[in-house]
């Protein structure tokens, strides 16, 4: 019950004072850190799977009838190519399988012509083969994944293997037909049976000449070889 001066000051004191700060809201976030360092590069992971094969090489050894060591036969054949009196039909020999597989009896009165290929005043080199049909194998390797058929070279690409080697044929000069060159193998075979002079198309060497070739290195009239190199 008593009221003076001093007790009315110490109401007004705990009036302005307010209450303790419990009921305060909690502050806000605090300012983003800096970034850390970067960490160490991780460990090498496995090695993938291998991926699909690709390549694998197929060509055709002209002359014989194996492949050589290290090449799967795909089949042995008999070249042919257009007849060398017509000038229309293909420009390239065509190693045919042995035993054809025929589909339509159609004869139609217009057409290009096959005929079997004979070797062509080739006794100088190949020993008794002149009229002698040739022989073709359709060989493949697996394990390459180009070739490449180089003229006027009997050694490949260091790194590169040689197939086989020979010499660079095409039908001879003096035809109405011309065809693509191909590399006869050096020692050629003949088909069984072949050596009548039946002509149809031939293989003749293909000669180096001295107009507009560098001679030296290339000499007049000289039967180019070539090579058949795979990596
Ligand atoms: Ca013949
Ligand atoms: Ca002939």
């Amino acid at each position: 019950g008593y009221i003076n001066e001093t007790n009315v000051k110490e109401v007004y004191l705990q009036i302005l004072r307010g209450r303790d700060g419990r009921d305060g809201v909690p502050g806000r976030d605090g300012v983003k850190g800096e970034r850390g360092d970067k960490g160490e590069k991780g460990e090498t992971g496995p090695v993938g799977q291998a991926g699909p094969k690709s390549g694998g090489v197929v060509y055709t050894r002209w002359g014989r009838k194996s492949c050589p060591t290290g090449a799967e036969l795909l089949y042995e054949g008999i070249t042919g190519s257009n007849y060398d009196g017509h000038s229309g039909g293909g420009a390239n020999y065509v190693c045919l399988p042995k035993v054809p597989q025929y589909m339509s009896t159609y004869e139609p009165s217009g057409f290009s012509q096959i005929y079997g290929t004979e070797y062509d005043n080739v006794n100088g080199v190949f020993s008794g083969k002149d009229n002698h049909n040739a022989p073709c194998a359709v060989c493949y390797t697996s394990t390459k994944s180009v070739k490449l058929m180089i003229p006027a070279r009997t050694s490949c690409p260091s790194s590169w293997t040689i197939e086989y080697k020979g010499y660079l044929m095409a039908e001879c000069f003096n035809k109405k037909t011309n065809a693509i060159y191909e590399c006869v193998d050096e020692n050629p075979e003949s088909i069984d049976g072949s050596g009548a002079n039946n002509n149809g198309a031939q293989l003749c060497f293909a000669l180096s000449t001295c107009y507009s070739l560098p001679c030296p290195p290339y000499l007049n009239n000289r039967p180019i070889t070539c090579v058949m190199c795979t990596k």
